[in-house]
């Protein structure tokens, strides 16, 4: 079956006229479509990478749910678009919300969000503000999801000492025999792990809650207005039960990077403590349900994402590039060594982060 085939399996207006690779992201395969029947009408289509998300019918469910679940809320707000600010998804002919090819390869769509911008790196504080009023936005309204709790999409998707585990075991049995060249990573990666595992264990014990959180806030899974203005959270295939740190750590890691997440020339990747400020009061102008724990974790949450990240770039090299999309066969160590260059960066400015997220949660 060739994507023509796979998209008129799906409840579409009009005749299909164009489909090419569209986005970056690093695990799905993502199409744009264009149909038109005299007015033109474009589609999201993407194959789901089932390696990844081994139960691709169990998503869709979530992501059913959750999408659902947001119009609702977004509906509730005078002056807001809900068909623009929330994901919409196109049934198939017999009223599913995926397709599966006779290969096994599962397919979805959405309606394309007309006129969005996404950005890898932020331009300016106000992007970044909008990112973080949105993330925080999406965490505050899925705080009352009904019953039952989400499907739990990828096992173990932020646990650190799982991912510990897995590069440990890679370096031992060194697969594609990489491990020689990256020492210096693993003295990054030993030196800092006792303090890396105190989120965990903290979600462990409850005394940080577990909540209802997206996982994958990379600042290009927000999309922007032409204004720059916040529009829509995207790629829902991680939300599922997580801590509120996730999303802020995976978020900060994106959006206050003033170099790209592969970024080569190392002196260029920094954390912007100014992005940092803007982000944090986006987030908590619109995420007002922290209590003072969670609080106080944030600024580690900051620095756990490029640690956890780095890790997972680091595994995925030494087991030969078979999770992340690359587009050389140094990629991944390349991203591991722009993402532990950033955690230095913040560790640097660890005390600022302290001092800006207090000042924050105490204005009022
Ligand atoms: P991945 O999991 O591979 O990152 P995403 O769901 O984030 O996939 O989609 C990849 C890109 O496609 C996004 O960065 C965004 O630019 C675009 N995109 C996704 N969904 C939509 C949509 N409904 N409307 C417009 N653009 C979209
Ligand atoms: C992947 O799908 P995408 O490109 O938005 C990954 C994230 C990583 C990110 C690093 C399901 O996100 O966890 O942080 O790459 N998603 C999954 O860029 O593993
Ligand atoms: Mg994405």
């Amino acid at each position: 079956m060739d994507l023509t085939q796979i998209i008129q399996q799906f409840q579409i207006e009009g005749r299909i006229s164009n489909c090419k690779p569209y986005g970056g992201g690093h695990i799905n395969d993502t199409y744009k479509v264009k149909a038109e029947n005299g007015k033109i009408r474009n589609y999201i289509l993407q194959r789901i990478n089932h390696q990844v998300f081994k139960n691709v019918p169990r998503l869709m469910e979530n992501i059913q749910r959750v999408t659902e679940h947001l119009r609702q809320k977004i509906a509730q707000i005078p002056g807001t678009d809900s068909e623009r600010e929330s994901l919409t998804l196109i049934e198939t002919l017999d009223g599913k919300v995926f397709f599966r090819d006779d290969h096994g390869n599962y397919y979805r769509m959405y309606n394309f969000i007309e006129e969005h911008k996404t950005y890898d790196v932020a331009l300016n504080r106000y992007q970044v503000f909008e990112a973080g009023r949105m993330f925080g936005r999406f965490q505050n309204f899925m705080s009352d999801l009904p019953p039952p709790p989400l499907f739990e999409t990828i096992k173990d998707f932020h646990n650190i000492e799982f991912r510990l585990n897995n590069l440990f075991t890679s370096l031992k049995t060194d697969p594609v025999k990489r491990g020689d060249g990256i020492k210096n990573e693993i003295k990054v990666v030993e030196k800092r792990m006792d303090e890396m595992k105190i989120l965990h264990e903290l979600s462990r014990k409850e005394v940080i809650p577990a909540r209802v959180t997206h996982n994958d806030t990379k600042l290009n899974n927000v999309l922007l207005d032409k204004n720059d203005r916040g529009l829509c959270v995207i790629d829902l295939d991680t939300v599922m039960h997580g801590i509120a740190h996730f999303d802020f750590g995976d978020a900060i890691r994106t959006s206050t990077n003033t170099g790209a997440e592969d970024e080569v020339n190392l002196d260029k990747v920094e954390m912007n403590i100014d992005f940092f400020e803007a982000f944090t009061r986006g987030y908590l102008k619109e995420m007002n349900k922290l209590t003072s724990i969670e609080l106080k974790y944030l600024p580690l949450a900051a620095k756990l994402f490029p640690y956890i990240i780095g890790i997972r770039f680091l595994t995925d090299y030494l087991e030969g590039d078979r999770y992340f999309k690359t587009r050389h066969i140094e990629h991944n160590l390349q991203r591991t060594r722009a993402q532990f260059k950033l955690l230095e960066s913040m560790e640097r400015q660890y005390d600022d982060m302290v001092d800006i997220v207090s000042r924050i949660s105490t204005e009022k």
